[in-house]
């Protein structure tokens, strides 16, 4: 039902009103719906986040109206180039405090717009701040247990796929006899043992990798689309992640650059996504089991 909080502030002449506007416009505050009559005029600010906040206990923040900001330092200068502009320095030096750390683990500097109008604008020393929270996978592969499946078909670009998928797992931290690797004969033959592999549930993740080369596969398009989709579709029927490490390339040489040679190696690529989505689906079960718990 609520759905916001609006904070009105007299002020008391129309250049006044006018400076003011220019400057929260200056600072990026979104323009709001305003109003004009015969007698008066309003103009509104918009933050992306308002909050009311009820303190007991400790001294609260002061002022009481106060702007959550990032690079607080340039804001202050921004504030101040905009009052230099407007009245003298000393004036300025009155009006405006410097940043200050403050007892709440932040830094805020004051600002006295109007005698009746007093700003503080801050930024958490936090940078986690205000930030949604997120769940996000960790880059490592320690406990956990993975299937490789690779196709034989351009073995000599699917070998330097593998080299790059084991050499990802290895580094983060997944023990050699946690891997389990199955060669297939080509790409197509890939969705089959990977999803025989995923219903086991031994593994946390399933790692795909081929080669599809559209100058030497006359029906390139049809093996293509049925593998990306019998890979895809045993992911989401299995619910273990797959990573797709499968090219599809013109030429040969386009395969060898995304096998490590110039464009990074596919395979170490498609291992890290393999270990993230490992992690997310860990979490996320933690999550729902944690939120269970406290339910019942
Ligand atoms: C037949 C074929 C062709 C023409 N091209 C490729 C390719 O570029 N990459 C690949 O991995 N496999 C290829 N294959 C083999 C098929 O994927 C499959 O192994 C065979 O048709 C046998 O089912």
């Amino acid at each position: 039902m609520i759905k916001g909080i609006t904070l009105v502030s007299s002020v008391s002449a129309g250049d006044v009103f006018d400076r003011l506007s220019s400057l929260f416009a200056a600072l990026g505050f979104e323009p709001g719906r305003g109003w004009t009559e015969v007698d008066g005029r309003g103009a509104a600010f918009l933050a992306p986040v308002g909050n009311l906040e009820l303190v007991t206990g400790r001294t609260p923040a002061t002022p009481s109206l106060l702007v959550e900001v990032t690079q607080l330092d340039q804001v202050h200068a921004a504030v101040r180039d905009w009052m230099l502009a407007r009245m003298r320095t000393e004036q300025v030096g009155e009006q405006l405090s410097g940043p200050e750390s403050t007892h709440w683990n932040s830094r805020l500097f004051t600002v006295q717009l109007t005698p009746e109008l007093q700003l503080g604008f801050w930024e958490s020393e936090n940078p986690l701040h205000g930030r949604p929270v997120a769940i996000e996978g960790d880059l490592s592969a320690k406990g956990m247990r993975f299937a490789v499946v690779v196709a034989r078909w351009n073995a000599v670009i699917t070998d330097r796929l593998l080299q790059g998928t084991l050499d990802a797992l290895h580094r983060s931290g997944a023990a050699r006899d946690a891997i389990e690797i199955v060669r297939v004969p080509g790409a197509w033959e890939i969705p089959s043992a990977a999803r025989t592999l995923a219903e086991t549930k031994r593994f946390d993740a399933v790692v795909t990798l081929g080669v599809l080369l559209r100058g030497e596969t006359a029906h390139y398009e049809a093996i293509y689309t049925e593998v990306a989709r019998g890979i895809g579709q045993s992911q989401q029927e299995t619910g273990v992640p797959h990573a797709f490490g499968v090219l599809t390339c013109e030429t040969l040489e386009q395969a060898l650059d995304r096998a490590g040679l110039k464009a990074g190696n596919k395979g170490f690529e498609a291992a890290v996504a393999a270990i993230e989505m490992a992690s997310i689906q860990r979490k996320i079960r933690q999550a729902s089991s944690a939120s269970e718990a406290e339910q019942s």
